[in-house]
């Protein structure tokens, strides 16, 4: 057990500017805090056997109106491959546009998987474990078909209702086209010989 203070003092806050791209068409770009996950797993000293980290974020109805609803398993569970939590652009995130992380936006910790689509990026997380089998996310135990595990930003793999060539810059009128990995080519060698039509 760590506590979130020890867990944000383990490296130097930086500043990250990053796009960010909804499995629904929508994008902005936002200014986080926060140091790279992998700060935080390499002090966790992970067994070999560890080849997924699973994020499991807040439950509390009582904060959170739409737990009181069933259009999802709470809590929200999401999951990474372990060398995806390790590439240096994921991002352990306490804060945004240089002030404390809002409550809405994830308080206390969450991480940024700015190449994934957003539901990637798990909000208000309260426990981070190792697993040897991949970890069932949320949205992907709602509609497999339409939300894998892996979710990375592809222009050329549509969600089975809607198109994701293009997405919507909040506060831009015309459409711009969707880059492949959100534009974060340094990520493509995760996945070479990966069908990424397959491990949507
Ligand atoms: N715990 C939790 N994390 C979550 C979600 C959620 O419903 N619960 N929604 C995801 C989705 S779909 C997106 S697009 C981003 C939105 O992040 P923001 O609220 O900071 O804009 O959070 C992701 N992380
Ligand atoms: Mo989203």
């Amino acid at each position: 057990m760590l506590d979130v203070d020890a867990i944000i003092k383990m490296a130097a806050p930086e500043e990250r500017i990053y796009r960010h791209r909804c499995v629904e068409g929508w994008s902005i770009v936002v200014p986080w805090v926060g140091f790279s996950l992998r700060e935080l797993i390499k002090r966790a000293d992970p067994l070999p056997k560890a080849k997924y980290v699973e994020f499991t974020t807040l439950y509390d109805p009582k904060q959170m109106p739409g737990q009181r609803t069933g259009v999802l398993q709470w809590p929200y569970v999401e999951g990474l491959r372990m060398d995806e939590a390790m590439h240096p652009l994921a991002l352990l995130c306490f804060g945004m546009y240089g002030e404390v992380l809002p409550n809405q936006d994830g308080a206390p910790l969450r991480i940024v998987i700015p190449w994934k689509y957003g539901f990637k990026s798990a909000k208000s997380i309260v426990r981070i474990r190792f697993t040897s089998d991949q970890p069932m996310n949320t949205w992907q135990r709602s509609a497999a078909n339409e939300y894998g595990f892996y979710s990375n930003v592809n222009p050329n793999v549509d969600h089975p209702r809607w198109s994701q060539a293009k997405e919507r810059r909040l506060g831009e009128f015309f459409k711009r086209p969707t880059l492949m990995f959100n534009g974060y080519d340094q990520v493509a060698s995760l996945y070479s010989g990966m069908d990424l039509k397959k491990n949507f």
